[in-house]
């Protein structure tokens, strides 16, 4: 039996990297596209968790089907405020990548290299409408923040996001690495242990 299930998201990087995450579950993923649902839902929350959480139940409750919602984000930590659960929004959401590469070089030119920590959040978050339950799991990965963008790989800030032990920007990592190490890829494998089980629909 297939059942099927909303990936509440209008990133279209989102979901070709959850397509390959969730491959293996009795569901038939549809986007927001494919059902030409258009809604504008708000990000009010200050932490990852409530906004995914949020972003479910929206579109949960718009579409009468399962909803899964990812909130996710980067956290430098010397840039505290900035970016993080605003990262889509940081200099604007219409401000291409290496406009945003640039300021966050500027910020942090001053700090000590060792100093450019930063870690990638994920949230993602399951409302089941049948039941009205909220199913939550979470990833991160550590880094590094680079002043040079590198690599062609994945989306959004991964060119200045380095991880040492790869020696390598996640733009630099094939999307199968990506995929098994990162922020998306851990809540996504955690998630993915939910929704292979279909009693969570009532
Ligand atoms: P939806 O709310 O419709 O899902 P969004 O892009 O607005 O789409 P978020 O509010 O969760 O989603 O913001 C996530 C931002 O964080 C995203 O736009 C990127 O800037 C950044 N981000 C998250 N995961 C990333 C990843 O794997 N690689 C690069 N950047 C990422």
């Amino acid at each position: 039996m297939t059942y099927t299930l909303l990936f509440a998201t209008s990133n279209a990087d989102k979901v070709r990297e959850m397509r390959g995450l969730l491959s293996a579950i009795p569901f038939t993923i549809i986007t927001l596209a494919e059902i030409g649902l258009e809604i504008d839902v708000e990000e009010p929350y200050t932490t990852f968790a409530e906004n995914a959480a949020h972003k479910a139940s929206v579109y949960a409750a718009a579409a009468h089907i399962p909803a899964l919602a990812d909130d996710s984000g980067l956290i430098i930590d010397a840039m505290p405020d900035e970016l993080g659960v605003y990262s889509a929004r940081f200099c604007g959401y219409s401000t291409p990548y290496p406009a945003r590469f640039q300021k966050i070089a500027e910020k942090l030119a001053a700090i000590p290299e060792e100093k450019r920590t930063a870690r990638y959040w994920c949230a993602l978050a399951l409302h089941i409408p049948q039941t009205g339950k909220v199913y939550l799991t979470e990833g991160s990965i550590e880094g590094m923040i680079v002043l040079e963008p590198r690599g062609v790989y994945g989306f959004g800030y991964d060119p200045i996001f380095y991880i040492p032990e790869f020696h390598a920007t996640l733009a630099e990592l094939t999307p199968e690495i990506k995929a098994q190490i990162s922020h998306r890829g851990v809540a996504a494998f955690k998630m993915a242990e939910i929704l292979r089980n279909p009693e969570i629909l009532g």
